[in-house]
């Protein structure tokens, strides 16, 4: 799916600022037909971004169901006899859609984007009224998984996922405008052999018949280094100046759409010429090995929960580039586009994952009132949720293909993975990724409870991704112990000859917490923990990266384990480092 960009022959309008809102905790506002007209006693409310803790309430942070959002645009003049499309580029976790009184669109799912075709229901120079009814349920039937309770004071809301449920208008909203005929979709793969370079692309059109296709590759700075014709082919790049981790070189392949040699629609793509492979235990980019250094991450920043944040966005990257990290996990949701297009330019290697987390009821099970679910039935996680899931996919696909930072598919996190319900579930979403995209390897995210020998999942990746917490979880302040049982599960993964990603490992630590011997909570203790660990993965050569958990401290929901959130950052939640920090910067630029 494109992203809506300016060009010769499009426009977009953001529709970005302050909305009117509205809580639908008695849930009539369908029924009432809100949409038809303005919303009574409307808050406001910034979108981007999570309503959760706008509102200094309870009632809104924990607010379970159906919110409406509205907003008055006016369709630019010129757009007159264009296609208008309107697009989300997330509402969490679906959304139904209303210009004026019709209904346009609907979608689930909270961090892909959606769109529809509104020329029909809009003139050009007049407003309209868009509203969104935008709902955080979660069930057994969506990615990720959880489910509602009726208590005596309203809804709740339990999951298996150890992030608050954010939700709301998370990214942008566009208004843009394209030719009728137009370009509607642009795929590219790229290939290296010695200093050549290949790009394979193809084009879909929408309402060209009869239209050609042009492509032209500009060099960075603009000079023409390749061009053909039609809707596939290859083009060839002598001495080509390849992406690479450290520095995102991108060419732009500018796609045109031709008619009686007038141009009828431009889009450029940004392509960065690489290649990613699994050979052994090695993970291969453009034909060497590359150790990931790293991060999992969340998105999560004060006020603004999920909802994305330019400033956060380039001061995050900047402290990843100040401590040495060449890459990052977009655990446990796609992240905004933005973010993708960043590492892209900035070289930072990306493993893509959906929202596939807590698919595990033995993660949590016993907390919410006693009752044990178990994870794959036909009345908890069954085929109607792997249909969702597998369409999660496919929009990730879809949307992610062409960004040459992706290197990875994750498709869950933490699933239940040592079951023959866990193994009928995923082989054939392994199988769905690898049609979707052959270019890049398949992976999924293993949970301690599933080791090595009864893990029934992984046999079907191409990459072992393990969250391990030795030292935390299990072998508790005992970090000798913790030792000596990583090393040997390690060891038992590597027999397995496919490259080793920890894509977590961690401790919870309260910055400016100190002790003199080793105590869970304390920096001391996160930078012992982490000495630890990577003294075990220098040993074991199948290890290919470490992605520390996590980057920063993060929001939960309200637990026992928790205090005031996840505290396994590296950095606080308003990112100052700890002692942590400082220890990886120490390995990972000397790594470098
Ligand atoms: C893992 C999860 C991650 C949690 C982390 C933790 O993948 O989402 O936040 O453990 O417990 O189970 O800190």
């Amino acid at each position: 799916m494109l992203r809506p960009k300016d060009t010769a022959t499009r426009e977009r309008k953001s529709l970005d600022g302050l909305w009117r809102f509205a809580f639908d905790a008695g849930g009539v506002g369908r029924g009432e037909e809100w949409w038809r007209g303005p919303l009574a006693d409307a808050h406001e409310v910034a979108v981007p971004a999570s309503y959760n803790d706008l509102f200094a309430d309870p009632a809104a942070r924990n607010h379970v169901g159906d919110v409406w959002y509205q907003t008055v645009v006016r369709v630019p003049a010129g757009w007159a006899g264009r296609r208008i499309v309107l697009r989300f580029d997330a509402a969490t976790h679906r959304a139904v859609v209303w210009v004026d009184d019709t209904r346009v669109a609907e979608h689930e799912g909270g961090y892909t984007p959606f769109e529809a075709d509104v020329s029909e229901h809009v003139a050009a120079g007049e407003e309209v009224r868009v509203t969104a009814v935008v709902n955080n349920e979660l069930s057994w039937q969506s990615i990720p998984p959880g489910f509602v309770v009726d208590t005596e004071d309203g809804k709740q809301l339990q999951y298996y996922h150890d992030f608050f449920n954010y939700a709301g208008l998370h990214r942008s909203v566009w208004l843009y405008s394209t030719p009728v005929a137009h370009v509607s979709d642009v795929t590219v793969v790229t290939g290296l052999d010695g200093s050549e370079g290949t790009v394979d692309y193809r084009v879909e059109v929408d309402g060209g018949e009869g239209h050609d296709v042009r492509v032209v590759l500009l060099d960075a700075d603009g000079t023409e280094v390749a061009r053909s014709a039609g809707a596939s082919g290859v083009l060839t790049v002598a001495d080509v100046h390849p992406w690479r981790p450290g520095e995102g070189h991108l060419y732009e392949l500018v796609v045109e759409l031709v008619a009686r040699g007038a141009v009828v629609d431009a889009y450029p793509v940004p392509v960065g010429v690489r290649t990613v492979e699994v050979r052994g235990a090695e993970f291969l980019i453009n034909g060497e090995p590359f150790y990931f250094t790293g991060f999992g991450r969340h998105e999560d920043i004060p006020v603004r929960g999920k909802g994305h944040d330019d400033a956060f966005l380039v001061h995050d990257f900047a402290l990843m580039r100040w401590i040495g990290a060449n890459s990052f996990r977009t655990s446990h949701y796609p992240y905004a586009e933005e973010v993708l297009e960043y590492a892209d330019r900035h070289g930072v290697v990306v493993i893509d994952e959906t929202a596939a987390v807590g698919l595990n009821t033995g993660l949590a099970g016993g907390i919410f009132g006693g009752e044990g679910y178990p994870t794959f039935s036909e009345e908890t996680v069954n085929d109607e949720t792997r249909e969702v899931h597998a369409q999660a996919i496919r929009e990730l696909v879809a949307r992610d293909k062409n960004h040459p930072s992706v290197v990875l598919w994750s498709i869950a996190n933490e699933p239940e993975s040592d079951t023959e319900g866990a193994r009928n579930y995923f082989e054939p979403l392994f199988t769905l990724t690898r049609e979707l995209d052959p270019s890049r390897p398949v992976g999924f995210v293993n949970v301690m409870l599933a080791p090595h020998g009864k893990c029934l999942v992984s046999r079907f990746a191409d990459v072992i991704m393990l969250n391990r917490y030795y030292g935390w979880y299990v072998n508790t302040g005992d970090l000798a112990g913790a030792e000596r049982a990583l090393q040997a599960e390690l060891e038992a993964w590597a027999g397995d000859g496919k490259p080793i990603i920890i894509t977590e490992y961690g401790a919870d630590t309260l910055a400016g917490l100190h002790a003199v011997v080793p105590q869970p909570w304390t920096e001391e203790y996160q930078v012992d923990y982490l000495e630890v660990h990577h003294r075990v993965f220098d040993r074991v050569d199948a290890v290919v990266g470490e992605q520390m958990w996590n980057f920063a401290d993060f929001d939960t929901k309200p637990g026992v384990f928790r205090v005031d959130g996840n505290k396994k950052g590296a950095f606080t939640r308003d990112r100052r480092p700890k002692a942590a920090a400082h220890a990886l910067r120490r390995r990972w630029r000397r790594l470098a």
